[in-house]
């Protein structure tokens, strides 16, 4: 029994250190439940705005970070408070602090207040960006809230310790022994019972099972997802039923399935003990179906779980509460005529973690508001010297008396008030104006940092400081085709760096459907240059999880088109990383997918603008051909962002000048390129499209239109220096050509160029675009002509912009 052995090995041991061990464990389940409870309190009295708890899973997660080392990384949700706090990586204060939305990162590391409380990340980078020793401390990557959304970057996560334990060369490089030890580490996985049901999770599982990495999944089920039950969510009404068939079996791979119950602290502790282990050194992936969690308080401060559970559910929620099945256990145990203590004793542990609680809470809300206090007294003091010296005064002093009557004033109201102070007065030759003018300016400046900073890595490495590196040419031209660019810029890449690893479908064998990769695995190994099955959304996942670990994964997509099957991913997790950490962590991967033109609706598109709003925080880059391909690449992997590359799918056999500096050569991000100089006429495109309009000037000229033609090169960044801006002061005139569908990427340009860079001003003719049709692109090579902008088009409309212009010169061609 369970029970006895955990007691007689203990007994052996030393029962004394055994007893403290349990007792700290009883005195922490203590303190994470107080925690629960008194957070739940702090939201419905307004003083922070959403909540949600780690309470009934306790003790599954004491079991678990018993097992947790240094180095090992936790992938989870926001039930997980108790797993932070066991590991030393969340203290209650801390907790509280994230509740109330606290700004400090040395207050609030999670997350800076960005995230609603209940979301956890350890802080894996020093104040320049740059990583710490993930050896000597335990991690956590970031959470983020779509349910199963933690478990793709899992899957990365624990397949960077194969790749440690695997590769060659990295295992004894100095530089990789702060993210490594022999490939020893362990991931850890939580998820609750009804997010089981998402795609993610069951894409992960069954990558997991085939790559056989050291992940331990735990599934923490208290029989709800919200208000819906378990029978709903899952087939079997059990997950680890469900999953059986991915039990390993002597001849297979696959996983070894544990089923405990979340009260049950002894079979909990072995449980979690046999588990990690073969996980850690086998690297077979474990799964924990932890049955029987329950959930004292319901689902969030959102609604009562009256709402759904029946009485009879309501009285298990109390009996088989996890923590008093701790405390009846402790009571109960005895063994040659010892016990770990007694009612009292528990009682004033109990008694204790309730005084911690509140007094780390108080800690944390004074914390919290003396800073808004500070700014609170300073507008103040400022509001009156404007009041003191308007016609206003009175209705100013008023405005500055509702302030401070505030009882829990925020930010918005200190400079919701200044700022309306200064409208009032706007007429005013107020010489105080200028003192409170420049507080709401500072204000504005201090509040960016807290609120939007680290969209983009803020480090040295950032990929806007990349130094560019024009490429070399030999005198005697030679010319091949744009595969083979690609090929050896990745050869010399992948000898550049012993943490490069390319994957993706049909990446390994075959060196890639377009063969960008030709002999790549052969050459450098199949744990670098790899294979995966048809899974967008974990491939992605993978290069993540191996990106945080710092590794240099460069994950294919196949085609552009099936990006769409990872861009949840790419933009909740992968877009945010630096964000929602405020600069805490990165996963500086490089996407690599090819798209644009082709062959019918599924090989050809090019949603360009729903690719760039939704990857925020992501570079967009939108070579027009293979040698600025693998000018980004070489960029990108001198960095440290994430960013998403897209080859031109038409540009594979077409011959470009062979470069004698592969892997060297850099293309900067965010500078356009102007290829063809002009008076008339300002045309910008990118990508294939950008080659269709260099192949229209021939025609354009011979129609006495001189184009200056510029490609954008990247999307994300988009022209920093404006000089698309500059060439509309020569031309006055603009279009701008792409195959999106309308009002897509080309929307996003013409904002960026008419309001951003006030191009507007230069225009002497209204400013126009030719993308695609609203309708995917049909098949064939008519199907290209009457869907996306062909010669014609582009011939056409730019000879319209002139027929407006100068229609005796330029006569209406219908
Ligand atoms: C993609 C997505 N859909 C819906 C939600 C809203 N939501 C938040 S938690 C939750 C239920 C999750 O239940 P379970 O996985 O069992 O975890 P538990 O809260 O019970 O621990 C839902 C539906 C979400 N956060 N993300
Ligand atoms: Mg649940």
């Amino acid at each position: 029994m369970a029970k006895e052995s955990v007691a007689e090995t203990a007994l052996d041991a030393s029962f004394e250190s055994f007893k403290d061990q349990v007792l700290e464990d009883y005195n922490l389940a203590r303190i994470s439940r107080e925690t629960s409870l008194l957070g739940r309190r702090e939201v419905l009295s307004g003083k922070a705005k959403f909540g949600i708890f780690g309470d009934g899973k306790e003790l599954a997660q004491i079991a678990l970070a018993k097992q947790f080392r240094d180095g090992d990384f936790r992938s989870g949700y926001y039930r997980d408070q108790t797993i932070m706090m066991s590991i030393g990586q969340l203290n209650v204060q801390q907790f509280f602090a994230g509740l109330y939305a606290h700004t400090d990162v040395e207050a609030e590391p999670q997350s800076a207040g960005r995230q609603m409380g209940g979301h956890y990340a350890t802080r894996n980078l020093d104040e320049n960006g740059d990583w710490v020793n993930l050896m000597v401390q335990k991690n956590s990557s970031a959470d983020i809230s779509p349910t199963a959304g933690q478990m793709p970057r899992l899957l990365g996560l624990a397949q960077a310790s194969k790749v440690y334990r695997e590769h060659p060369s990295l295992k004894d490089l100095e530089e990789f022994k702060k993210f490594t030890n022999g490939g020893n580490e362990v991931a850890f996985g939580t998820i609750g019972d009804a997010s089981t049901s998402e795609g993610p999770f069951w894409e992960t599982i069954n990558a997991a099972g085939v790559l056989q990495v050291p992940m331990v999944m735990s599934i923490w089920d208290d029989g709800y997802g919200i208000s819906v039950p378990r029978e709903k969510q899952t087939t079997k009404g059990s997950i680890s039923d469900a999953l059986a068939g991915m039990q390993k079996t002597k001849d297979s791979n696959g996983y070894e399935i544990f089923i405990t119950k979340g009260w049950d602290y002894a079979h909990l502790c072995e449980t979690y003990e046999k588990a990690v282990k073969i996980a850690r050194e086998k690297h077979i992936p474990v799964l924990i179906h932890v049955k029987e969690v329950n959930q004292p308080q319901g689902h969030s401060t959102s609604g009562s779980h009256e709402r759904y559970k029946d009485e009879d559910r309501l009285k298990w929620e109390v009996d088989f509460d996890c923590i008093n099945k701790f405390k009846e256990w402790i009571l109960s145990f005895k063994a040659k005529g010892k016990i770990i203590a007694t009612e009292e004793e528990l009682t004033e542990i109990e008694e204790s973690a309730k005084k911690i609680v509140r007094e780390e809470k108080s800690a944390a809300w004074k914390a919290f508001t003396e800073g808004i206090k500070t700014d609170l007294s300073a507008v103040i003091a400022l509001i009156n010297a404007v009041a003191d010296q308007s016609e206003s005064g009175v209705f100013i002093k008023k405005i500055a008396e509702n302030l401070q009557r505030e009882m829990s004033p925020i930010r918005r109201d200190v400079l919701g008030a200044a700022r309306q102070v200064l409208r009032i007065i706007r007429n005013e030759n107020n010489p105080a104006k200028a003192g409170l003018s420049q507080w709401i300016q500072d204000q504005i400046a201090t509040n960016y940092d807290r609120y939007s900073s680290y969209l983009y890595s803020e480090s040295e490495s950032s990929a806007l400081s990349v130094t560019p590196v024009p490429p070399t040419y030999d005198d005697d031209i030679k010319m091949d085709d744009g595969r083979i660019i690609l090929r050896d810029n990745y050869d010399k890449l992948l000898e550049n760096y012993p943490q490069a690893l390319v994957f993706g479908e049909d990446a390994g064998k075959i060196g890639g459907v377009n063969q960008s990769l030709e002999g790549m695995q052969e050459k450098h190994g199949v744990l670098r240059v790899s294979d995966t099955g048809i899974r967008e959304c974990t491939i992605i996942g993978q290069g993540i999880g191996m990106a945080m670990r710092g590794l240099r994964p460069i994950a294919e997509i196949q085609y552009l088109d099936y990006l769409l099957y990872a861009v949840q991913v790419l933009s909740d997790d992968l877009s945010t990383v630096q964000y929602r950490t405020k600069g805490g962590q990165k996963a500086p991967l490089i996407v690599s997918t090819r798209g644009h033109r082709l062959e019918g609706i599924w090989h050809s598109g090019s949603p360009m603008g729903m690719i760039i709003n939704a990857l925020r925080g992501m570079y967009v880059c939108v070579p027009r051909n293979m040698t600025k391909a693998a000018g980004f690449y070489n960029t990108l992997m001198a960095g440290d962002d994430p960013a998403l590359v897209v080859e031109p799918l038409n540009g594979y056999r077409t011959k470009e000048r062979v470069p004698t500096n592969s892997g060297e050569f850099r293309e900067p991000l965010g500078v356009p390129e102007v290829v063809a100089e002009g008076t008339d006429l300002t045309i910008v495109s990118y990508g294939s499209t950008f080659n269709l309009c260099e192949a229209s000037l021939k025609q354009l000229q011979e129609l006495e239109i001189s184009v200056e033609l510029i490609d954008v090169q990247t999307l994300l960044p988009f022209d920093i220096d404006h000089m698309i801006k500059d060439s509309l002061a020569k031309t006055n005139r603009l279009l701008i050509v792409d195959e999106d569908v309308e009002s897509g990427a080309t929307g996003f340009m013409l904002d960026k160029i008419l309001v951003e860079q006030n191009g507007y001003n230069h225009l002497d003719s209204a400013p126009m675009t030719l993308s695609a049709k609203d309708h995917r692109p049909a098949y064939g090579s008519d199907g290209d002509y009457f869907s996306k902008p062909s010669i014609d088009d582009i011939v056409e409309k730019a000879y319209s912009i002139m027929n407006e212009t100068d229609p005796i010169k330029y006569p209406a061609i219908y």
